[in-house]
């Protein structure tokens, strides 16, 4: 493929999302049987994970918000919302202003480990493009008590969402949805919503026992399964491992094309030099 066409390619693949406006997708999330600990508003062990698809300030996630539906999925349940603070140390010690496309921010319960706040895309690994925050520390609870539950997986069903309203008016209100997934047999309102807006495939007609995982095995199109194989905090595998790891490979340029690049310059500058050389001795 020429570079234009590979190029206008590239574009028009991202451009669903982009008419969308979402710069942060659900990539999985994990369903525990967990108390909620106090002060945390979210089931001691279980997690949401979240990708970031198009380069996102500390700004723009804080003033997004995120949670849960009742098991019903006929209404909103938990809100959480970002700390800025948090983010901001995140990206000062990598030295970045924006979180990069393929980002993961997990977000979990108080019984799943302590933060993890190093990020560095930079030395390109799995672990640096991911950071862990825990629920009442970098992500809390929203100030807001219009609604003002508990982030808690429903066996029976759940729809997990992110949102630009801040919070959102009411518990029917999905008008904000920036993106959202979910598992239900008996879809109720919220998902029956979100599948309208974000296509069929991003709820899952199934139950989710305890120890389950409502994970994406596609990309920015969701391929839904329900696994005992939960991945917090690395890429889904299959499809959705391909996807995030060319999101990754955009984002940064390996070294060795960024080594080509300088040593072509520096070939053409010799030249240059050569010529202006020759011409006047
Ligand atoms: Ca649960
Ligand atoms: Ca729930
Ligand atoms: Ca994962």
């Amino acid at each position: 493929m020429k570079p234009r066409s590979l190029i206008t390619f590239l574009c028009l693949s991202l451009l669903p999302l982009r008419l969308l406006g979402v710069s942060v997708m659900i990539n999985e999330y994990g369903n525990g049987n967990g108390t909620v600990a106090p002060g945390t508003k979210m089931s001691r062990n279980e997690f949401i994970e979240f990708v970031i698809v198009e380069k996102t300030s500390s700004a723009a996630l804080a003033a997004m918000t995120f949670g849960d539906s009742n098991d019903a999925t006929s209404m909103l349940q938990g809100v959480f919302s970002f700390d800025r603070a948090t983010l901001d140390s995140v990206l000062s010690g990598a030295s970045l202003s924006e979180f990069l496309p393929g980002t993961i921010i997990v977000v979990k319960g108080s019984s799943l480990g302590a933060q993890e706040l190093g990020y560095n895309p930079f030395d390109n690994n799995a672990d640096a493009w991911k950071i862990e925050l825990v629920a009442g520390q970098g992500a809390k609870d929203h100030v807001g008590t219009l609604i003002n539950g508990n982030i808690t997986i429903g066996n029976a069903g759940d729809v997990v969402w992110i949102s630009t309203s801040n919070p959102p008016s009411r518990n029917t209100d999905t008008s904000g949805f920036v993106h959202a997934i979910g598992h239900d047999n008996n879809p109720g309102l919220i998902a029956n919503n979100v599948a309208a807006a974000f296509g069929a495939e991003n709820i899952l007609r199934s139950t989710a026992t305890s120890g389950v995982s409502i994970a994406n095995m596609g990309g920015t199109t969701e391929s839904l399964v329900a696994t005992t194989t939960s991945t917090m905090g690395t890429t889904n595998g299959g499809a959705n491992s391909l996807w995030l790891d060319g999101v990754r490979a955009s984002a940064i340029p390996e070294p060795g094309r960024a080594l080509l690049l300088a040593a072509g310059l520096l070939l053409s500058l010799t030249r240059r030099y050569r010529v202006k050389a020759t011409s006047e001795s």
